[in-house]
C-alpha cells in the first residue's frame, strides 16, 4: 500500500514577497526548479568536481544499521577518503551516506559557488551542510534537532523526498527521546499490517533533480531516498514558531544528553524500550 502523499507544488522561480506570503508564512513546502541558475555551483557541482576539490578529505559515513547503544547520538559508522567514497558511489549501489558535512569548515572555496538566496529570512551562515548518497540508499525519517526551516538544494542525479509536518507525529511511530521514527518502516512501501497507524498520516512527496530547491518548513519530517548517486546542500533558518523554538531548546539542551546518558546506563535495554514505546503510543491512533 502507498502512503497518503500529496505532490509538493513546483514553480520555476519566485519573488521574495511571494515566497514569504505563499510558503514561508503559511509554512507550506515547495520545490523551486530554477532558482540557482546563476550560481557557479549550478554548472560546476557534480561528483567528479567534488572528488577533484575534496578528494583527500576524510569523511564520516553512515549506513542504515539500526541505532545501537554502543554509538553516541549521530555517531558515524565508518570513515573514508572522499575520493574513495565517490569512486564507490559511481561504481555500485552503496548504503554509505555522508550526513551533515560542513563545507565551510572542510572546503572553504566552495562558498564562492553559491549565494544565500534573498527570501526575507536570515540564514544560519555557519551551517551550510552537504549530504551524499548512493543508488537506493536512504536517509531515515527524521526531523532536525533545532526544527529549522530547511532550504535543500540538490546536485547530480535524482532523489525522492517524503515529508510530514509535526501534526502527523502521532501516526509515525516516533521514537521517544529521539528525532526519528521506527527505522524498520519502509516509507516508500510501508507494511500496513505492521504499521496500521500510517494509514492516517497525510504527507508530501517529490523527486528532486539537479539544481532544484526543496523548501521544508519548520520541524518537517524528511525521508530521502537517493535514486541515483548524488548530493545536496542544506541552508537553514531558525524556527520562529514559539512552540517549535521551545522544543528545539529542549532537544538541544536536554533530550540528546539524556538519551546518551540512558544509552550508557541501560545499554540495549533503553533502545529496545524506546522501540516498543513507539509502537504502543502510535497504536492508540490507528
Ligand atoms: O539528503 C539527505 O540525505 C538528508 C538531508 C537532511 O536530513 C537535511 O537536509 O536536514
Ligand atoms: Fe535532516
Amino acid at each position: 500500500m502507498k502512503l497518503n502523499l500529496q505532490e509538493i507544488p513546483r514553480i520555476k522561480t519566485i519573488s521574495k514577497q511571494s515566497f514569504i506570503d505563499d510558503y514561508l508564512k503559511p509554512q507550506k513546502p515547495v520545490v523551486i526548479e530554477q532558482c540557482i541558475l546563476d550560481w557557479p555551483a549550478y554548472s560546476k557541482w557534480n561528483l567528479n568536481f567534488i572528488r577533484e576539490i575534496a578528494g583527500d578529505k576524510t569523511v564520516p559515513l553512515y549506513d542504515d544499521r539500526p541505532v545501537s547503544h554502543k554509538d553516541a547520538f549521530n555517531e558515524p559508522h565508518a570513515t573514508m577518503k572522499m575520493s574513495a567514497y565517490i569512486n564507490l558511489l559511481q561504481k555500485e549501489p552503496t548504503k554509505f551516506r555522508i550526513f551533515l558535512w560542513n563545507i565551510l569548515k572542510e572546503v572553504p572555496q566552495l562558498q564562492q559557488d553559491f549565494k544565500y538566496p534573498d527570501f526575507g529570512v536570515r540564514f544560519m551562515k555557519a551551517l551550510p551542510m552537504l549530504f551524499f548518497g548512493g543508488t537506493n540508499s536512504h536517509t531515515f525519517m527524521h526531523y532536525d534537532i533545532d526544527l529549522a526551516n530547511i532550504f535543500h538544494f540538490h546536485f547530480e542525479g535524482q532523489k525522492q523526498c517524503i515529508l510530514f509536518n509535526q501534526k502527523q507525529n502521532k501516526y509515525l511511530y516516533k521514537i521517544p527521546y529521539s528525532l526519528i521514527t521506527r527505522e524498520d518502516i519502509d516509507f516508500t512501501n510501508p507494511d500496513y499490517k505492521k504499521w496500521p497507524a500510517l494509514k492516517n498520516a497525510r504527507g508530501f512527496k517529490t523527486t528532486l533533480k539537479h539544481g532544484e530547491l526543496l523548501y521544508m518548513p519548520e520541524g518537517y519530517w524528511h525521508y530521502m531516498k537517493y535514486l541515483t548517486p548524488g548530493f545536496s546542500m542544506s541552508l537553514r533558518t531558525v524556527a520562529r514558531k514559539p512552540s517549535h523554538l521551545a522544543i528545539a531548546l529542549y532537544n538541544i539542551l536536554f533530550m540528546r544528553h539524556f538519551d546518551n546518558f540512558m544509552r550508557r546506563l541501560r545499554g540495549q535495554w533503553w533502545i529496545d524500550w524506546k522501540n516498543k514505546q513507539a509502537v504502543i503510543k502510535t497504536h492508540r491512533h490507528r
